[in-house]
């Protein structure tokens, strides 16, 4: 469906743009129903949390690296939907995923509070340009439902911080934006677009019994390599990746820095020797 011009120049404007209910209802509980390959239903982890020590080691312990184990979460964050706004606010068809994560949290587990922050900081070495060029598009993807009580990432829109340096990774002064902050909370299905240089913390869940599952992808143009937070060929040994390289197309399969059909790379040894590597990829579009 795409982003109309007044959601782009908001997203632009403010920083980020909230899409309520994005994610088609089916694929949706297809996702639902799989998060228990990664983690406790928040009923078996509230019932006794001392079981999953893990999750209060770091308010970070939650996250779980793309790829994941079923292909009902996989396919999201390359998903034709998601894909067309992420090309339209990069305003390039030359696309890249620089990271997918999962990321579960519990009430009571740890602190879940943070600084304001900038992603920028972790997702390159250099700083953004003022002019927005080379852009990241940083995105959440709600798994649950997600209200302030239950950890609701507070966010400042762009216009009131735009005149602190770009190189600044953290808010000095908080106070001084207090009337500013909001929180952003919408139903399960729903995506957060939002840029990496706005400020932004996660929160701390304070709902008895409360948890917060989401799905996070980030993308940049491929004219932007600096840009990054994954190494896929980092994850290449793992059974997911080779299943998830299988199933996908080659648009899709470009996100994740595959050479495209026509390519110089594909000659006959690397077509042969791909098929060894992924048994059941259709390597016909590469021939
Ligand atoms: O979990 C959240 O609500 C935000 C997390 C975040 O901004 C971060 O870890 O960089």
């Amino acid at each position: 469906m795409g982003l109309s011009t007044s959601q782009i120049q908001q997203y632009h404007e403010h920083g980020y743009l909230v899409l309520e209910h994005f994610l088609d209802a089916k694929i949706l509980a297809a996702a639902q129903a799989q998060l228990h390959l990664h983690y406790p239903t928040p009923a078996i982890y509230h019932k006794n949390p001392s079981a999953y020590p893990e999750f209060s080691a770091s308010q970070f312990a939650g996250l779980v690296n793309f790829p994941w184990a079923s292909f009902d979460l996989n396919r999201i964050i390359v998903s034709d939907d998601l894909l067309e706004l992420v090309e339209q606010i990069l305003e390039t068809g030359d696309i890249r995923i620089t990271k997918g994560e999962l990321w579960a949290k519990y009430q009571g587990a740890i602190n879940y509070d943070q600084m304001f922050h900038r992603d920028f900081g972790n997702h390159t070495l250099v700083v953004p340009r003022e002019d927005h060029r080379w852009k990241e598009l940083t995105t959440f993807i709600y798994l649950s439902d997600v209200t302030k009580g239950n950890g609701a990432t507070a966010l400042i829109p762009r216009q009131h911080t735009d005149h602190i340096p770009l190189g600044s990774r953290y808010l000095e002064d908080e106070n001084e934006f207090e009337d500013h902050v909001i929180f952003i909370e919408a139903p399960a299905g729903s995506l957060v677009l939002y840029s990496y240089d706005v400020f932004h913390r996660g929160v701390q869940i304070d709902t008895p019994g409360g948890y917060r599952f989401m799905m996070l992808a980030d993308y940049a143009r491929r004219d932007a390599p600096w840009i990054d937070r994954h190494a896929w060929p980092h994850h290449g040994g793992r059974k997911e990746m080779q299943e998830f390289i299988e199933s996908i197309n080659v648009k899709q399969r470009n996100l994740f820095d595959i050479p495209p059909p026509g390519h110089p790379y594909w000659n006959a040894q690397t077509l042969k020797d791909m098929q060894i590597r992924y048994p059941d990829m259709d390597l016909t579009p590469y021939t």
